[in-house]
C-alpha cells in the first residue's frame, strides 16, 4: 500500500467543498480577511446567507485571540448602483491563524488557499497594526503598497519561487482611491510577535522602509499570490509604533480603536468590495 501525505492544496479543496456544502453556496467570488478591528465591517457587506464555527471546516481551528471571531461567513453583495452587473459573494474569514500561534505555516496559508479553492479570484487582508508615522493617527486605514517580511518564515514548501513584483495589486489600490482619495499607502513589515516591538526594533522597521508593523498579512499575500489571487491589503492603524508616541501599547487599546473606527472603515470596504 502507498501512503499519500494530503498536500496543502488538497486539504484547501476539502475545506472549499465542505464549505459549498454548507453554504450552499457553489462558488465564492471575493474573500476577506478580517483582522484586528475589522470583524464589525461584516455586517455592512451585504446580506448574510450563511455563517459557520470555522472549526466545521477541514483544516482551520479555534482562534486564541480576544478580538478574532472565528467565523465564515458567506455575504451577498449587490452591485454598484447604476450597475447592471450580476451580485457577488464574499467569503468572509473572521479567523485567521497567526504565525505566533506555532501551529505552523500551513495553518497560516489555510485561508486564502481556501478561498482560491472556493472560487475567489481576489482577497482582501485586513490587519491591525502599529504605524511609524506621527501623522497616522489611530483609527487611519493605509493600504498596503509592499511588505517586509521579518518572519524568516515562508508559507511556500519547496523549490517554489513565486515572483512578488506587485503583490498588493496597483488596480485593487486604484480602486480603492477611487472611493476614499486621500487614503495614504504603506509599506507593511511582519514581525513574529506575540509581543509588540521594542522602541529599538520599530526605529529598525523604518530604517528598512517600513510604515506598519504588524504580525500577520505579509504570509497570506505570498501564500495568496502563488494560488493565484489578486491581492488588496489595508491596516488599520490602531496605535502607534512602539517608541513613536512614547506612550506604552495595549491589547486593550488596540481593540477599542478598532471599535472606534469599525463604522468608519467598514463602510469604506463595503463600497470597495462593491467596486471589485
Ligand atoms: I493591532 O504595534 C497591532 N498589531 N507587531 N506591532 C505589531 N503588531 C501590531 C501592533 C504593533 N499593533
Amino acid at each position: 500500500m502507498t501512503t499519500h501525505e494530503t498536500s496543502p492544496k488538497e486539504t484547501a479543496e476539502l475545506a472549499a467543498a465542505r464549505l459549498a456544502e454548507l453554504t450552499g453556496i457553489e462558488k465564492h467570488d471575493v474573500a476577506l480577511v478580517l483582522g484586528s478591528g475589522w470583524a464589525p465591517a461584516a455586517d455592512l457587506l451585504g446580506e448574510t446567507l450563511a455563517e459557520i464555527p470555522a472549526t466545521e471546516v477541514p483544516g482551520f481551528s479555534v482562534s486564541g485571540v480576544p478580538g478574532h471571531v472565528g467565523q465564515l461567513r458567506s455575504v451577498r453583495i449587490a452591485a454598484p448602483e447604476g450597475s447592471s452587473a450580476a451580485p457577488k459573494h464574499a467569503l468572509i474569514l473572521g479567523s485567521r491563524t497567526h504565525y505566533y500561534e506555532n501551529k505552523g505555516v500551513r495553518a497560516v496559508a489555510h485561508g486564502v488557499r481556501t478561498a482560491a479553492a472556493a472560487g475567489c479570484s481576489m482577497v482582501v487582508l485586513t490587519n491591525g497594526c502599529g504605524g511609524l508615522n506621527p501623522e497616522w493617527p489611530p483609527g487611519t486605514p493605509v493600504l498596503i503598497s509592499d511588505h517586509i517580511n521579518l518572519t524568516g518564515a515562508s508559507p511556500l514548501e519547496g523549490a517554489t519561487f513565486v515572483d512578488l513584483t506587485d503583490l498588493y495589486s496597483s488596480r485593487l489600490r486604484a480602486v480603492c482611491r477611487e472611493v476614499q482619495p486621500d487614503l495614504p499607502e504603506g509599506v507593511y513589515a511582519q514581525f513574529r510577535g506575540p509581543h509588540y516591538e521594542t522602541p529599538a526594533e520599530v526605529r529598525m522597521a523604518g530604517r528598512l522602509g517600513a510604515d506598519l508593523v504588524g504580525m500577520s498579512t505579509a504570509l497570506e499575500a505570498i501564500a495568496a499570490r502563488e494560488a493565484g489571487l489578486e491581492i488588496l491589503g489595508i491596516s488599520l492603524v490602531t496605535n502607534l509604533a512602539a517608541g513613536i508616541s512614547g506612550q506604552p501599547l495595549s491589547h486593550e487599546e488596540v481593540l477599542a480603536e478598532g471599535r472606534a473606527a469599525a463604522q468608519r472603515v467598514g463602510s469604506m470596504l463595503a463600497e470597495v468590495v462593491r467596486r471589485l
